[in-house]
């Protein structure tokens, strides 16, 4: 069953991906198994996060992107990923909306989630539908979220390169400021540059990015280096663009300041200490969960309602407590 799943999937089965994809969202047991046999077909997708506070236009640049990309014959995948929504409700109906002029182009998908209450899993969830993606072949893959804290930054973290989405008239503040999002933006986009006060956002970035980066800041994210410094020291500073997202205009140059994104991470070897700092931290979190489970399943629930007890009469300290069970775990008796 997965097995004809898995190879109608690398054939380019549309409903077989949209198949997998369901699995994986539920995170369904038949999930893992299709995740192995993909996993060795990823790696080659470039995966773009969109972010920004609600409202900014995301959707529409998205839209737009697609388009842009269709012209240069790139395929593209869109996973539409919204953290504060229980259910695929009724933002997501205005992405379709949005996007249906996409549908029927087959170099094109889209596919949108929601959180379902699972709880912290949606990072999850999405790191393993991009995988999927990936595995169909997509050339090029964007996952839009909504700026909604932690959660999102979680999401983007899947991506190479993340595009912070901001727009003049949603308060006085800078959006990403207040969230805190600008530190993981490769690539600011002012989008509705048609309205009043787009130029103050985008002096308020320019002025923050300047903040972060001490020399000055440089044009379109070319690399700002040092004669006497190597590609690696080499930072990459996020250039700024203006966007029309429902005119389709500044999409080129979104495009453009992408893909010169894509070629810095390459030539500095960026994407393979991306890559594996990625494999890393996966590989620590799913460690940590299977290691506590195998532990608990190995001392009695009374026995860590003990030691929670001798914390609290501060007979040990916590430090002691992480001893005292991994001693029972090994030995099979409280110490
Ligand atoms: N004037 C103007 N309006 C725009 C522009 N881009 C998007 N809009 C409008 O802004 C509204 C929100 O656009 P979306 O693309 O849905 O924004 P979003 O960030 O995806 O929204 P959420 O997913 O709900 O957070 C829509 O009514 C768009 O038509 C723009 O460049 N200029
Ligand atoms: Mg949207």
């Amino acid at each position: 069953m997965s097995a004809e799943l898995v190879s109608a999937l690398l054939e380019g089965n549309r409903r077989a991906l949209a198949k997998a994809i369901s699995l994986v969202e539920k995170q369904d047991d038949s999930a893992h198994e299709i995740l192995a046999a993909l996993f060795p077909h990823t790696g080659d997708a470039w995966i773009v996060g969109v972010t920004g506070a609600p409202g900014t236009g995301k959707s529409s640049l998205v839209n737009a992107l697609v388009k842009c990309y269709r012209k240069r014959d790139k395929t593209v995948a869109v996973l539409a990923v919204d953290p504060t929504s229980p259910y695929t409700g009724g933002a997501i109906l205005g992405d379709r909306i949005r996007m249906q002029d996409l549908y029927g182009d087959r170099g094109v998908f889209i596919r949108s989630m929601a959180t379902r209450g699972h709880l912290g899993g949606l990072a999850l969830q999405t790191t393993d539908a991009v995988h999927v993606l990936d595995a169909a072949g997509y050339d090029v893959i964007l996952v839009e979220t909504v700026g909604a804290g932690q959660s999102e930054v979680d999401i983007v973290r899947t991506a190479y390169t993340t595009l912070v989405v901001e727009a003049p008239g949603l308060g006085d503040d800078v959006q990403a400021i207040k969230a805190g999002i600008l530190e993981i933006a490769d690539v600011l986009v002012v989008n509705k540059a048609d309205r009043p006060g787009a130029q103050n956002t985008r002096r308020a970035l320019k002025a923050m990015l300047e903040l972060g980066h001490p020399k000055p800041v440089a044009h379109h994210g070319r690399l700002e280096q040092t004669p006497t410094t190597g590609v690696d020291t080499a930072a990459w500073i996020p250039p700024v663009i203006d966007t029309i997202a429902t005119e389709g205009r500044g999409i080129e140059a979104l495009l453009t300041a992408i893909t010169e994104h894509e070629r810095y991470l390459r030539d500095t070897g960026g994407v393979v200490k991306l890559n594996r700092e990625r494999i890393r931290q996966d590989l620590y979190g799913r460690l940590r969960s299977t290691l506590l489970r195998r532990l608990l399943a190995d001392v009695t629930d009374l026995e860590v309602e003990v030691v929670i007890n001798r914390v609290f009469m501060r007979e040990i300290d916590p430090h002691q407590a992480v001893e005292d069970l991994l001693t029972m775990q090994r030995d099979g008796i409280s110490p």
